[in-house]
């Protein structure tokens, strides 16, 4: 079987990384999706609320599997014997940091990294813009699924 991981903090998911794993999961027979936990750094939702809502709406593709990890991506990836990462890449200014990541991670245990090139339309777009955006009341209706929509009006207090 072969078998794939998109890493992230999805804080929250966007469309911009509902792309990628859309087109992960036609190239790949298991996608995994790996929330991140980050001590050290609280997010606007709870890594159960996260990875709920990236249940529901990568429902549709049913070959998608969403857990959360803490410590090295590497580890996440040799326990469940997953030899490739799909990133998006969404400008020059992401390439630098991925590159040494990509090539940190093949030489701790051999795990490629793949880069799909980030939908034009999503180009621009991260968690933590659109929370600023939601925050001051802009319309982000277009930049985020439906249930992500309702969850961040909730969190903000807006419905
Ligand atoms: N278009 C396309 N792709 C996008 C978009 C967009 N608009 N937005 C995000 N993405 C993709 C990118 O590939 C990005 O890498 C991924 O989604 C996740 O994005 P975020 O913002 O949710 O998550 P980050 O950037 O905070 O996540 C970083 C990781 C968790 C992937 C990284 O820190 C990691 O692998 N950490 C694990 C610890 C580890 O192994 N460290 C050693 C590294 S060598």
């Amino acid at each position: 079987m072969r078998r794939a991981v998109c890493p992230g903090s999805f804080d929250p998911i966007t469309n911009g990384h509902l792309d990628i794993i859309a087109r992960a999961s036609r190239l790949y027979d298991e996608v995994w999706v790996a929330v991140m936990i980050n001590q050290s750094k609280k997010g606007l939702f709870e890594i159960d609320e996260r990875i709920e809502l990236i249940r529901d709406v990568t429902s549709e593709y049913g070959n998608v599997r969403v857990e959360s990890f803490h410590g090295l991506l590497v580890d996440f990836c040799k326990q469940r014997d997953i030899p490739a990462i799909v990133k998006g890449l969404r400008a020059v200014s992401d390439f630098d940091y991925e590159l040494q990541m990509a090539q940190m991670n093949i030489g701790l245990t051999g795990v490629e990294t793949l880069f799909v090139p980030t939908n034009p339309t999503y180009s621009f777009l991260s968690s933590s813009l659109v929370k600023e955006v939601a925050a001051w009341g802009g319309d982000i209706s277009h930049l985020v699924p439906a249930p992500v929509l309702t969850a961040l009006n909730k969190r903000l207090r807006k419905d």
